[in-house]
C-alpha cells in the first residue's frame, strides 16, 4: 500500500499541476501546521484555497509566531525558502485603514510593516510578507497573484 502511494502521489500531483492548481509543501511545528503553496493566486482565491484544505490563510498575529516563521523561512529551519518574492498573509482591510486578520476578524494588534507601509491607498488592501526582506510586511493590490501559506 505504501509503495502504491509512493507511486501515485507524484502522479496525482503532476495532474493537479497541469490544471493550474499546484501543490503545497507541508511544514509542521509544535504550534501549527503550515502548507506553503507552489503556485500563485489573488488574495481572495488564496483564502479560498486554504479554506478548501480545512486551513486558513496565515495570520501573523503575535511576535512569538512571527519569530517562528523567521526561524523557519529566513534562518533555515524549514530547510526551504519561500517561493517567489512575495507571500500573501491573511491581513486585509475591512475598510480603509482598518486592518484585520481574515480568519478571526481581529484587528492587527501585532504588526511588522516595512518602513513606510502600509501605503493606505484605497485600491491596495491586502498584505504580504516580503520574502527577500526578512518577511517584513507590505500591502498590495488584492488581485495580484502571489504565493501564500495556509495554516491550521
Ligand atoms: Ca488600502
Amino acid at each position: 500500500m505504501s509503495r502504491l502511494c509512493f507511486l501515485l502521489v507524484p502522479f496525482v500531483g503532476a495532474i493537479i499541476s497541469v490544471y493550474g492548481q499546484g501543490g503545497f509543501t507541508p511544514i509542521n511545528t509544535d504550534q501549527f501546521a503550515l502548507a506553503v503553496s507552489d503556485f500563485e493566486l489573488p488574495w481572495a482565491d488564496a483564502v479560498a484555497a486554504c479554506t478548501a484544505r480545512g486551513q486558513s490563510l496565515l495570520s501573523v498575529d503575535s511576535a512569538g509566531k512571527d519569530r517562528v516563521l523567521v526561524d523557519l523561512f529566513v534562518n533555515g529551519g524549514a530547510n526551504m525558502t519561500l517561493p517567489g518574492n512575495n507571500s500573501w498573509i491573511g491581513a486585509t482591510e475591512s475598510r480603509e485603514g482598518a486592518w484585520i486578520w481574515q480568519s478571526s476578524n481581529e484587528p492587527l494588534y501585532y504588526t511588522r510593516w516595512m518602513v513606510g507601509q502600509p501605503d493606505d491607498i484605497s485600491s491596495i488592501n491586502c498584505a504580504y510578507q516580503a520574502v527577500q526582506a526578512l518577511l517584513y510586511w507590505r500591502d498590495a493590490n488584492c488581485s495580484a497573484p502571489m504565493y501564500f501559506i495556509c495554516e491550521s
